[in-house]
């Protein structure tokens, strides 16, 4: 077993699309141990995007993300990570394959709806920024 944190952007609560994106997490029979309705906060934007912060896109990447409320999730089972990266489909929304959620909703690049960590080291460090032991159910 394995957890990643899945966070449902801004864009995507703005749009409506929470509910299909938790539609597709259940349905791969992943499993929701921790969810909240939060936004992200300065501090928690540089601490979580840490090997951003001095890239050029990193002030409008931190301007969308703590913007507007986003849905924070740890999902976890079978190589959690790995599955989540391919069902959100690449970063750029013009590689995203059809059928992705990328692929199937997000057309630019800043506003591509969710975000999952990108190794079982990554999920671990930003898990503990997010949640707490006592969010988790079991
Ligand atoms: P991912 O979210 O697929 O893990 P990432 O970690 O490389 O991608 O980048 C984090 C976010 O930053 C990404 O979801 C959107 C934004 N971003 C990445 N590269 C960008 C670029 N070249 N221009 C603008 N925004 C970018
Ligand atoms: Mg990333």
């Amino acid at each position: 077993m394995e957890s990643t944190l899945v966070l449902i952007k801004p864009d995507a609560v703005k749009r409506r699309l929470v509910g299909e994106i938790i539609k597709r997490i259940e349905a791969k029979n992943l499993m929701i141990r921790a969810i909240r309705l939060m936004r992200m906060s300065s501090e928690l934007a540089d601490k979580h995007y840490a090997e951003h912060v001095s890239k050029p896109f990193y002030p409008e990447l931190k301007a969308f993300m703590t913007g507007g409320p986003l849905v924070a999730m740890a999902v976890t089972g079978p190589d959690a990570v790995a599955l989540m990266r391919k069902m959100m489909g690449a970063t750029k929304p013009a590689d995203a394959t059809p059928g992705t959620i990328r692929g199937d909703y997000a057309l630019v690049v800043t506003e591509n709806l969710v975000h999952g960590s990108d190794s079982p080291e990554s999920a671990e460090r930003e898990l503990a920024l997010w949640f707490e032991d006592s969010d988790y159910v079991e």
